[in-house]
């Protein structure tokens, strides 16, 4: 697949660009029969929902936030990290040619309703260590849906141009939603509603956050990352840790 001009300027400007059932549905079915065995047992390595929100609640010890490292766990995961009809996308995105980082996002991710938490708006980059911000995410989406009804990704389009201040994240880094001069920002945000197969990159500067999951099932999705060639980890980092594969 390659994308129009069109398609490449609104990602530029935007930050982040919808391709509709870009994934066949069979292969998504196929990822996420092998991902619910994997949450079935819990199967190292994995996040709770207390590691990734850093809040120590009961509730939240139990619950899988994510399957992390899953490029090593199966063929059909790495299948679908090493797609060969994305490279062409991948490439127009980042200006150049892409290669697959493993020690971030590399994850199968999970939404349980009733015992998972909203993920603030943040950036992605503000635990990555990079010697530039030429990066871009793959986010898929495995089940019948993401909707606002179960936290469906939001994005701020335009941010990840945006010089924002410290004083505008919290200690976290999270783009603190109290504050009066975020507002106006913030009430840019966008969403889609999507179908399995759906697949959305997205800058790692970009702002974005999901919601809690209201509904009664489990949202669950995919999503890698992939930086330019020239953007190298900065050594020493955690970011400089893992493997990478050039596509
Ligand atoms: O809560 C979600 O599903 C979104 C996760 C997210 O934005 C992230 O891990 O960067």
């Amino acid at each position: 697949m390659v994308l129009t001009k069109e398609q490449e300027e609104f990602f530029d400007e935007n930050g982040f660009l919808l391709l509709r059932g870009f994934a066949d549905v069979v292969e998504c079915n196929a990822i996420r029969d092998v991902a619910e065995v994997h949450l079935k047992y819990a199967v190292c390595p994995i996040e709770t929902e207390c590691e990734y929100i850093g809040i120590n609640k009961p509730e939240y010890k139990q619950t899988i936030r994510r399957l992390r490292q899953v490029y090593d766990r199966d063929i059909l995961f790495r299948n679908w990290m090493t797609n060969k009809e994305i490279r062409p996308v991948l490439e127009q995105v980042l200006k150049e040619k892409p290669v697959l980082v493993t020690a971030h996002h590399n994850s199968i991710m999970t939404k349980k309703p009733k015992t998972s938490t909203c993920t603030e708006w943040h950036r992605d980059s503000r635990y990555w260590s990079y010697k530039g911000n030429n990066l871009v995410s793959v986010w898929l989406v495995l089940g019948e849906e993401e909707n606002k009804q179960n936290g469906v990704l939001e994005f701020i389009p335009k941010s990840h141009k945006m010089d924002l201040k410290d004083e505008q994240f919290d200690e976290r880094s999270f783009f603190r939603n109290d504050l009066e001069e975020n507002r106006p920002l913030i009430d840019t945000a966008v969403t889609f509603e999507l179908n399995k197969g759906d697949v959305i990159l997205f800058h790692s500067d970009l702002l974005h956050r999901a919601d809690v999951n209201k509904s009664e099932g489990t949202k669950i999705s995919f999503v890698y990352t992939v930086r330019g060639e020239s953007v190298k980890p900065v050594e020493g980092a955690r970011s400089a840790e893992y493997k990478e594969i050039e596509l």
